[in-house]
């Protein structure tokens, strides 16, 4: 195998955000970027090894490449193989066809012992030639690399001058197989599923689901032709015996079928406006572009993520087998609703609050801290892997709905009435001029101290902060991660208002304001009714009309 050095120029744009290094497709395809970042990815873990052990068995161990199906997926992949096999990697497993989800490729790094693994994905956000392209890598415990690493992965891509590239030609990868170069490593194509269901197997009672389908239950599951087709058209269909058809859209599409892979309110309506109408099945689920996210729906009854984060941590302990013994303890992004700190209260475990995006649970887990983390943006998992996981939590409620007997509404009602309820929303504004929401934030920050008893929507602010989050395990300190107004009435505190920019986008900025009020007493109003004044109040004090010229946001989830 002939391995060449490519002199090159460096990026100064390659620094991961929330989930990963996400660009416009175009972007990623322009000359050497995408093996401009794969090599510093590579020398960034490479150098983490060795700090830890010259004679680290890195590049003995399997190395797991796979990604949600989208356009460019499969040329990426060839890429990184061959920069893999350059770079010393001398066992390299690729996903069947290229798919493998986020918690599968999770499932598989950790079943399989492997150094790490790489995933083309960018989540939730529109694929296609026009649209958006992302890599994410794990590390050995299945988990999104942390900032120490994304931070060193930056720094190298913006000194990069070459890098290492297999010269040989591209691979297929349409079918399981193993192939062995003269240098010796194995370049093994797998079936991206099993590790996955089998997991998924071990955890769930799936004999007592599938006599629920058998009594006549009913799903509609929609994979958004993303990557969750085939494993929810074989675990709910082909295993658990749902009615053929429960699965909709699950082919992967590279484009997936010109819509966001993105399951809330406005990219999944289609499903939800189904799950309100006549022809409603019992449960009704949704997921993202690679697997993570998960929507909930009953009939007449859309699930807000934190609720549902809330009521699986609630029941799961009876509910699902494999949690018999009960939890370690609960966490949640900072803007995720409060409900599920009432149940970790009530069961007598530790609820931790942790920075956006999920590769700040993973130390939580590894130390045996928390069992179930949940984020506001759809995303729900647990212990069992280090990602967030869609189609687990869909089982959750599978199990839930199987031991309970009673409606998905029904459930989030008594939950309710046993804890109260948590009004929540979350309003973006897109395509911002990225320097003036900078500024926006950072007017905020110095105006903290001075907010405490100002009124908004008829209540006033208590406590204002920027969030820093101390990690319990490994004592890092991660800074200026959202806005906090706390709110009170006459008695105590009952919400928050919280903002921060996304991580996320590919174009300008994202502002996302977060509204959460706590009510025991108004358990039957919609959140539009009861946010609504403390909205209009919050628009107007952040003058956003005023600065980005648009008189609400652009999506409400
Ligand atoms: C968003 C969500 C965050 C999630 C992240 C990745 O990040 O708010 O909760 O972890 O996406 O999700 P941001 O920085 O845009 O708010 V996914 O499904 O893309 O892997
Ligand atoms: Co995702």
């Amino acid at each position: 195998m002939q391995i060449k050095n490519i002199q090159t120029t460096a990026f100064n744009d390659q620094r991961p955000g929330t989930a990963g290094l996400r660009k416009k497709t175009k972007h990623f395809m322009q000359a050497h970027y995408l093996e401009n970042f794969t090599q510093s990815v590579l020398n960034a873990v490479q150098e983490k090894a060795a700090a830890v052990d010259q004679n680290s068995e890195l590049y003995n161990k399997p190395l797991i490449i796979g990604g949600d199906g989208r356009f460019f997926n499969r040329q990426a992949i060839n890429t990184i193989i061959k920069l893999a096999l350059a770079n010393g990697y001398k066992q390299i497993c690729v996903a069947q066809n290229g798919i493998l989800s986020s918690p599968a490729a999770s499932t598989v790094i950790r079943a399989r012992q492997a150094s790490g693994g790489f995933i083309l994905s960018a989540s939730h956000n529109p694929g296609g030639e026009n649209e958006d392209f992302g890599i994410k890598y794990d590390v050995e415990n299945g988990g999104p690399a942390q900032e120490k690493l994304t931070e060193r992965i930056f720094e190298i891509s913006k000194n990069l001058t070459q890098y290492q590239i297999a010269d040989i030609p591209d691979f297929n990868l349409t079918t399981v197989s193993t192939q062995t170069f003269a240098n010796g490593a194995k370049l093994e194509v797998f079936d991206g599923l099993n590790d996955y269901v089998n997991l998924m197997q071990k955890l769930f009672d799936f004999d007592q689901l599938k006599a629920l389908f058998n009594s006549g239950f009913t799903l509609r599951f929609d994979a958004m032709h993303a990557v969750t087709g085939p494993y929810a058209k074989k675990i709910f269909e082909e295993i658990l015996g749902a009615k053929s058809g429960s699965v909709i859209n699950y082919i992967p599409l590279e484009d997936f079928g010109g819509g966001h892979p993105d399951p809330n309110q406005v990219h999944a309506r289609k499903l939800i406006e189904f799950m309100y109408s006549d022809l409603a099945t019992d449960l009704g689920a949704a997921s993202d572009g690679d697997g993570d996210r998960n929507l909930i729906v009953g009939q007449n009854c859309f699930v807000s993520p934190g609720d549902s984060l809330a009521i699986i941590a609630r029941h799961m302990q009876a509910c699902i087998p494999v949690y018999k013994n009960g939890l370690l303890g609960v966490a949640r992004s900072m803007p995720t609703s409060q409900a599920v700190d009432l149940v970790a209260q009530k069961l007598g475990i530790a609820h931790y609050e942790t920075p956006t995006g999920w590769k700040f649970f993973s130390n939580l887990m590894d130390a045996n801290k928390c069992t179930i983390c949940g984020e506001e943006s759809f995303g729900t998992g647990s212990n069992h892997i280090r990602e967030k996981d869609g189609l687990w939590a869909v089982l959750c409620w599978l199990s839930i709905l199987a031991y309970q007997k009673k409606s998905v509404q029904n459930i989030v009602q008594d939950f309710w009435v046993e804890f109260g309820r948590n009004y929540y929303q979350r309003h973006d504004y897109e395509d911002l001029e990225l320097s003036k929401a900078n500024e926006l934030l950072a007017n905020c920050r110095t105006q903290l101290p001075s907010l405490i008893g100002k009124e908004l929507g008829g209540l006033s602010i208590a406590q204002a902060d920027d969030f820093s989050y101390h990690d319990p395990v490994e004592g890092s300190i991660t800074s200026k991660q959202g806005i906090r107004l706390f709110l009170k009435n006459t008695t105590s505190t009952i919400g928050r208002i919280v903002f921060r920019l996304s991580g996320t986008g590919t174009t300008g900025g994202t502002l996302r304001i977060y509204y959460e009020l706590y009510d025991r007493e108004h358990l039957d109003c919609t959140a539009d009714e009861i946010l609504q004044n403390l909205v209009l109040d919050t628009r107007k004090f952040l003058k956003l009309k005023e600065l980005f010229g648009k008189e609400k946001a652009d999506i409400i989830t």
